[in-house]
């Protein structure tokens, strides 16, 4: 027997071509366009981290803040880096993963 969707099916907007039929082909876009979401949304969070120890380096070197302030950046700093280079690391090697599989 055909399956059919629900009259008001949050699926329906699955029918790219308004053809009243989502096809495999559809399904499978959908599909990819998530995957393809999600992928951003790491990489995104990724550029984010390395953004973010670049400007914390940066910061300690810049001219005006007094040592004491430095001082009190420089207490996060192993966790901050430890951290940072964990979220690459995970980010690089779930990349490569994927794309082996
Ligand atoms: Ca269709």
């Amino acid at each position: 027997m055909q399956k059919q969707l629900e009259p008001d099916s949050q699926y329906n907007a699955l029918d790219a071509d308004h053809d009243g039929v989502v096809s495999d082909a559809e399904m499978e876009l959908a599909k990819l366009e998530h995957q393809l979401r999600k992928q951003r949304a790491q990489r995104r969070m990724a550029t984010a981290t390395l953004i973010g120890m670049a400007v914390y380096t940066a910061m300690l070197f810049v001219p005006g803040i007094p040592d004491s302030r430095i001082e009190q950046i420089i207490k996060i700093s192993d966790l901050f880096y430890l951290s940072g280079g964990g979220i690459m690391a995970a980010f690089f090697g779930t990349t490569a993963w994927v794309e082996r599989k």
